[in-house]
């Protein structure tokens, strides 16, 4: 039962990190990842059509593992490979943060702006790791804005499993109609839906053609984004 005795309400917009709040994947983890690959000798190259596929695993050891797989690594091999490589690419993800190479979305500081002036509550839900993800929000956006930071480390499933907006919710004392999710893709479309929770996606380069049905709202762009339409999602007053 919600706080408002069942009146539909608005308190809080949970937000995934990469795609979503910054443009991320392209320049910054797919460039991480094969640094990761040049530094341990390895063979291997991410182009920017082939990450694109790649993303459809969700956790980048998770990709590294798939990937892995495909090119005949054996599990014992993978078991000591991924964890090295994905440590690796971390530190070379915060290298990129630091020089500037990842930046916030179009529209995104004001979208947070507009979304605080209204007095509703920000959190983030995200698969990725949070040796980066907590560097990138100070970073960006001021840490301490976000109430509740939920990152791949908090949970064992990643998207499209509903894991980190559980946690999100649990930690925001919410109930799933009480939030609205923003993201970028099919596997985050899929989480916040499989937590009850009203999605808004805004598409990006590598999510565009995806097939976003489900979604209470398919935004072009953060600029587009106002508060009230967040309102009408749960069908509350705006
Ligand atoms: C995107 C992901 C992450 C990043 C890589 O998560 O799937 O795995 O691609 O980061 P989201 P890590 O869209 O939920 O933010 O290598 O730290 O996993
Ligand atoms: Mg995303």
């Amino acid at each position: 039962m919600s706080a408002s005795g069942g009146i539909p309400t608005l308190d809080a917009v949970i937000l995934d990190v990469d795609g979503t709040l910054v443009d991320s994947e392209r320049d910054g983890h797919r460039v991480a990842f094969n640094a990761a690959f040049e530094a341990l000798d390895l063979p291997w190259h991410w182009d920017v059509e082939e990450y694109g596929r790649l993303l459809a695993v969700t956790g980048g050891r998770s990709r590294l593992d798939a990937y892995l797989q495909e090119q005949g690594v054996s599990g014992d091999e993978r078991t000591d490979l991924v964890p090295r490589l994905h440590q690796c690419k971390t530190e070379a993800f915060l290298d990129l943060v630091a020089s500037g190479a990842v930046q916030p979305r179009p529209g995104v500081a004001g979208f947070l702006d507009r979304v605080e002036a209204a007095g509703l509550r920000l959190a983030v839900a995200t698969t990725g790791s949070l040796a980066w993800v907590e560097p990138l929000l100070e970073l960006h956006f001021g840490r301490a804005r976000f109430e509740v930071v939920v990152g791949g480390d908090d949970v064992k499933q990643t998207k499209p499993d509903p894991a980190a907006y559980l946690v999100a919710l649990d930690r925001l004392g919410l109930e799933p109609t009480e939030a609205v999710a923003v993201e970028d893709s099919v596997p985050g479309l899929g989480a916040a839906r499989a937590a009850g929770v009203p999605c808004v996606v805004v598409p990006n380069d590598y999510t565009r053609a995806q097939d976003f049905s489900g979604a209470a709202l398919v935004a072009g762009s953060f600029q587009d984004l106002e508060v009230q339409a967040l309102w009408r999602l749960v069908g509350g007053r705006g």
